[in-house]
């Protein structure tokens, strides 16, 4: 097989930047439709400007609100409604098509940062107390900070909002560059009763220059929507802070030097919901020859060096590109990244001259400084592709995991220059990632090094324990399930000193033809994920050839109460969005999980189903079988 023609990004900078008035289309294509705040206008953030939409790196939501051009990949092959959580409504306009609570006929919920109602906007209508404005250039009056903050006679400062608003009141920004913090006194009581920093209408806010430009210190309830961060010492800081919602913004570029992470949500911070937004650009490379480093990264979640149980936070239906060491970093437990795109080809000034003096690094890392630490974060439906080649290393995976129990789902992993998804044991055993579980995903075109010529890495999916001697723990009962690996250069999935025997895996597609995928056509573009469409032709192969993921362990008649083998396998969404919908097999009721308990392998049902010990359990499916693959097929 060639090695591909892999697209070094050198202009691609530029373009962000003149993205923020409308021609960064390809980042909004790849998301989706566009998202408007608070039906905000036309021309800000949220509006044409690329802030990624309802389906952002999913695939399975309206484009744009009509039943056309259903899966987001431009595709038209699917066949017919595909309506997984059965809810009336197929997933072409289905903005999430794993929630029976989301569909273009449920009422908008307030405060939630989701767009319950698919029309685009997040939480409209929901900004009902009272409201001030900031107009430092004086748009709609003469600003004073002694006056009423009306739209005529705004406040100057953002300082003087952050100094008054209380729960339920909103400060609208009008258009402007704001060299301040936003950095609230007080904090919201409730979902409904936020304190909400907005741009008005639509208009183009900028925070930029400061220490930092967004930073929450022991604070709930906090929503910023609407508004760009660029070129900030620290763009996005949430400390020991909850319940906060951070919705169609970007953040861009922070300048550093003095941090490893452009943004973090971190000392116990929890219940916060990134959605929506852009995250982009900051790393760079140090040393010299012999000890050259990889620095920086976009967004981390907890703590790489300490415990830090920053749980419970969603980060959803958002873009991300360029890190410096990597773009996403999760290090505390029961966080969901869903439905996101993230690409990392090379883009920084590096030392190698032989791929254009620019390096990339990995995508996204799961990792813990505690000793089999860190547990069940869930990484689905997301595009995690165009892994670079870092300055320290000579290749990097897409995904690397190294905590435990954390369900990989339904995500593309492709063009990674590395393994799209590497697990790795450590000998301190700080990082095992034993008992994890990877299935329905798509590997596809992983491992072509640029560099490196190490056979271990060239593969889909790679499982490495890195010197084979008693300090390292044996990395074991990894489950791999469901997953179609195809055109990966050597193999679907290489162990290194890890023994395939004590894994689980079964029922993957690996290397065995074409899967017949909807459309693999076209050169990959890591700023264009509608290039390929990875759901199922009607005759794909691997239509009904994936397998149930556990069974039935106690038969239930009419009941609610359902034990299996392994319930690692299913989410009960984590405190921050809805459990799994399961699906036994022969049957085609579903049923959503309102609980687990995870010791006992036991799953509570919203609805009542009855099936026979032994009976397989899965998430919804069509057909007589779970498909493999990232999208199940309704191929009737
Ligand atoms: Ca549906
Ligand atoms: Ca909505
Ligand atoms: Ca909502
Ligand atoms: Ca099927």
């Amino acid at each position: 097989m060639t090695k591909p023609g892999r697209i070094l990004s050198v202009a691609i900078a530029s373009l962000f930047l003149a993205g923020c008035t409308g021609s960064v289309g390809k980042q909004g294509d790849a998301g989706g439709d566009d998202v408007e705040v608070y039906d905000a206008g036309d021309d800000g953030i949220g509006g044409d400007d690329g802030v990624s939409g309802d389906d952002g790196g999913g695939g399975d939501a309206p484009e744009d609100g009509t039943a056309q051009d259903a899966d987001g990949g431009g595709g038209t092959d699917e066949g017919p409604c595909v309506d997984i959580d059965n809810d009336g409504h197929c997933r072409d306009v289905d903005c999430d098509d794993h929630n029976a609570a989301v569909n273009p006929a449920a009422d908008e919920v307030c405060g939630n940062a989701i767009d319950d109602n698919c029309d685009g906007s997040v939480d409209e209508g929901c900004l009902t107390g009272d409201a001030y404005y900031v107009d430092k250039d004086g748009i709609g009056g003469t600003c004073s900070d002694g006056g009423p903050g009306t739209i005529d006679q705004p406040w100057c400062s953002i300082d003087k909002a952050n100094s008054t608003l209380q729960a339920g009141e909103t400060v609208y920004i009008r258009a402007g560059t704001y060299q301040e913090t936003i950095r609230p006194d007080n904090s919201g009581s409730s979902d409904t009763t936020r304190i909400t920093y907005t741009n008005y209408n639509g208009e183009n806010v900028t925070f930029t220059q400061s220490v930092y430009c967004l930073r929450l210190i022991d604070k709930s309830y906090l929503t910023v929507t609407g508004i760009k961060f660029y070129n900030c010492e620290r763009n996005l800081y949430i400390q020991n802070s909850h319940h906060n919602n951070i919705v169609s913004c970007e953040f861009d570029t922070p300048m550093g030097p003095s941090t490893w992470a452009g943004s973090r949500v971190y000392d116990g911070s929890t219940y916060n919901r990134i959605t929506h937004c852009i995250f982009s650009r900051y790393g760079n490379e140090s040393g010299s020859a012999g000890a050259w480093d990889d620095n920086g990264c976009i967004l981390d979640i907890g703590n790489d060096n300490s415990v830090d149980t920053s749980d419970h936070n969603l980060v959803a239906n958002s873009t991300f590109f360029h890190g410096g060491h990597h773009i996403l970093g999760v290090y505390a437990n029961y966080n969901v990244v869903r439905n996101n795109t993230f690409h990392n080809e090379e883009w920084y000034e590096c030392h190698r001259p032989e791929i254009g003096d620019l390096c990339g690094d990995r995508d996204v890392i799961l990792n813990t400084s505690d000793p089999d630490g860190n547990i069940r974060n869930v990484i689905e439906d997301n595009f995690i592709v165009f892994a670079g080649v870092p300055p320290d290393q000579v290749s990097s995976a897409g995904l690397s995991v190294r905590t435990q129990y954390n369900i990989v789902r339904r995500n593309v992993f492709y063009f990674c220059d590395s393994s799209g998804v590497a697990l790795s044991v450590d000998g301190s055993n700080h990082n095992d990632a034993s008992n994890n579980y990877i299935y329905n995903n798509v590997f596809y075109h992983n491992g072509y090094l640029l560099l490196d010529d190490w056979d271990p890495r060239k593969n889909g999916l790679m499982l490495a324990r890195w010197v084979d001697d008693a300090g390292h723990n044996s990395m074991t009962n990894v489950a791999i399930k469901n997953n179609i690996f195809h055109e990966n250069n050597l193999h679907a999935i290489y162990y290194y000193y890890v023994d395939e025997a004590e894994q689980v895996v079964a029922d993957n597609w690996e290397e065995q033809g074409d899967p017949g995928f909807v459309d693999l056509t076209g050169q990959a573009d890591p700023f264009d994920f509608t290039v390929f469409d990875f759901h199922l032709m009607p005759n794909s192969p691997c239509v009904d050839n994936g397998g149930f993921l556990t069974s039935a362990t106690n038969s239930g008649d009419n009941s609610t109460s359902l034990q299996v083998e392994d319930a690692g396998y299913f989410s009960d969404g984590r405190g921050v969005v809805a459990g799994d919908i399961i699906q036994m097999e022969g049957q085609t009721a579903t049923a959503a999980i309102s609980a687990i308990d995870y010791g006992a392998n036991t799953i509570t049902l919203q609805t009542p189903l009855s099936w026979q010990a032994g009976t397989g359990v899965s998430l919804p499916y069509f057909g007589d079988k779970p498909d493999q693959g990232a999208h199940e097929s309704n191929g009737d």
